[in-house]
């Protein structure tokens, strides 16, 4: 379906259309935390590099989205400076040398007000963009964005950022059982597997769409660029 106020983009499993005053950029959890040396996702033992070829195309994504005015959401997984909200289960998964919390070159591991904690320097949000702060995989767990979406009237969603199976795929479940249509545009979320990488988008968009869709930066950024641009 298609109306006048409606663009569509090219995606799997079959085009997304959406109302662009009624849809939201939110990029998860671009965190210095996960996506360079010495933070959370180095001590879970991952290669933090996998997932810096994310920056551009969410750069410039971000960009267009800026620059046609429509509503930008960040989010940053971490818990308060006391632990009061990291479960005891969380803090001892993986037996890791060190754990969330603990001191690390970026400050302590993904603690709130942290340098780590932060959003990377490339996509870092205006003071008009709201930053979601989640203690969870989700970005609805514990946490006002279904709140802020509704007072937005917000009702569909480009989600993009790291990491695609955990919560990318986490947030989407989420966003789908609470009615938004989700987008994702593979360049601009990645995984450190490339094997959960291609399953995370391919359980997305599989049985015709059964959590969204999943396109591509570039096609994002033609529908706008032919219409609010
Ligand atoms: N470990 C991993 O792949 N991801 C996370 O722990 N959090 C996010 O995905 N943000």
């Amino acid at each position: 379906m298609n109306t006048a106020s409606s663009i569509s983009v090219p995606a799997e499993p079959y085009e997304f259309d959406f109302v662009p005053a009624e849809t939201a950029l939110v990029i998860i959890d671009m965190q210095r935390d996960f996506l360079e040396p010495g933070g959370f996702g180095e001590m879970l033992g991952n290669d933090v590099s996998q997932l810096r070829r994310t920056i551009e195309p969410n750069k410039k994504l971000l960009a267009a989205w800026r620059k046609a005015g429509l509503q930008v959401i960040h989010t940053r997984e971490g818990h308060r400076p006391d632990l009061g909200d990291l479960p005891p289960a969380k803090k001892v998964r993986g037996r890791g040398k060190s754990c969330i919390g603990d001191v690390g070159p970026m400050g302590r591991i993904l603690v709130r007000g942290e340098a780590g904690h932060d959003i990377i320097p490339e996509l870092y949000p205006l003071p008009s963009e709201p930053i979601i702060d989640k203690p969870g995989k989700g970005a609805f767990f514990a946490t006002d964005l279904h709140a802020i979406l509704q007072n937005l009237g917000i009702k569909q969603l480009i989600v993009t950022g790291v990491t695609t199976e955990v919560c990318v795929n986490t947030t989407v479940r989420e966003a789908n059982d609470r009615g938004y249509d989700c987008l994702v545009p593979e360049d601009c979320c990645g995984s450190y597997f490339p094997e959960f990488q291609e399953m995370g988008l391919k359980m997305i968009k599989a049985q015709g769409g059964i959590f969204g869709w999943v396109s591509h930066s570039s096609k994002v950024l033609a529908a706008l660029g032919t219409t609010l641009l």
